[in-house]
Order: structure tokens, then C-alpha cells, then sequence
């Protein structure tokens, strides 16, 4: 066999391998700190933040809360909202959700499990939309 044609299937070899691994790595890497992050809040509750819409007005427009916290968005208003975290159409998941409906009287709730500045916005309404901050 020719030799150039040798070095090249092996360079080639080596590279998918080299390839593989560095797709496993990642792949475990994130498992490992998606875990890290839920776990930093297993069992632990802190404060509870509640935030309530009445009349298309949140009573907060900005909540301060601390890692391990919970937050509580409740519709008080007749319309049925959809309630959704980050900027309005580039949806962002908090928490393992992203979207949700909510009818008259119906809250949803997530646990703060990352530190940082979040929005969240009534996506068939999005004059109604507060933000939190989340530090550690
Ligand atoms: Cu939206």
C-alpha cells in the first residue's frame, strides 16, 4: 500500500477519534454542570417572591431575590396569559420552562437555580413584562 495513502487514513483515524471523544466531553461536561446547577438547590427553599397580575399590571416589575429562591407569577385578570421567560419572540427556558398558560387564578412557579438578570413577559399581552435578578 502506498505510504502517503497510509499516513493519510491514519491522520484521518486519529482526527474522527479525536472528534468523537471531544462530542462526549462536551456532552458529559454539561450534564455534569446542569446537575451541579439543580442540585445546588436540592432541598433547599429560600424566600418565596411572588408576583401578581391584576388589571394588566404586575405588582412587581422587578424582583432582587437570592439563589435557591422561588418566585410565583399568579393571573389574577380574566384573560388567560402566556406567560414566557426572556425577551419577547426569543423565548429562553428558567428553570425547565419556557412558556406557560395561565387562566384566571392560575400561578406558575420556578425555582431560582441561576444567578443572573432574567425577563419574563405575557406573550399574547407583551405590555405586561417585569424582570428578576437572581445573585448568589
Ligand atoms: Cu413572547
Amino acid at each position: 500500500m502506498n505510504k502517503g495513502f497510509r499516513i493519510a487514513a491514519w491522520t484521518l483515524g486519529g482526527l474522527i477519534i479525536l472528534g468523537c471523544l471531544l462530542v462526549v466531553a462536551t456532552l458529559v461536561n454539561q450534564k455534569i454542570l446542569n446537575n451541579s446547577q439543580s442540585d445546588i438547590c436540592k432541598n433547599v427553599y429560600g424566600t418565596t417572591h411572588t408576583v401578581a397580575i391584576t388589571n394588566d399590571k404586575l405588582s412587581e416589575t422587578h424582583v432582587n431575590a437570592k439563589l435557591c429562591d422561588r418566585l410565583i407569577i399568579t393571573n389574577n385578570d380574566r384573560k388567560t396569559r402566556e406567560i414566557a421567560f426572556g425577551a419577547h419572540e426569543r423565548h429562553t427556558e428558567y428553570d425547565g420552562i419556557s412558556e406557560k398558560f395561565l387562566n384566571q387564578g392560575q400561578s406558575l412557579q420556578v425555582q431560582l437555580i441561576n444567578v443572573g438578570t432574567y425577563l419574563f413577559h405575557d406573550h399574547l399581552e407583551d405590555s405586561v413584562h417585569g424582570d428578576f435578578t437572581v445573585t448568589n
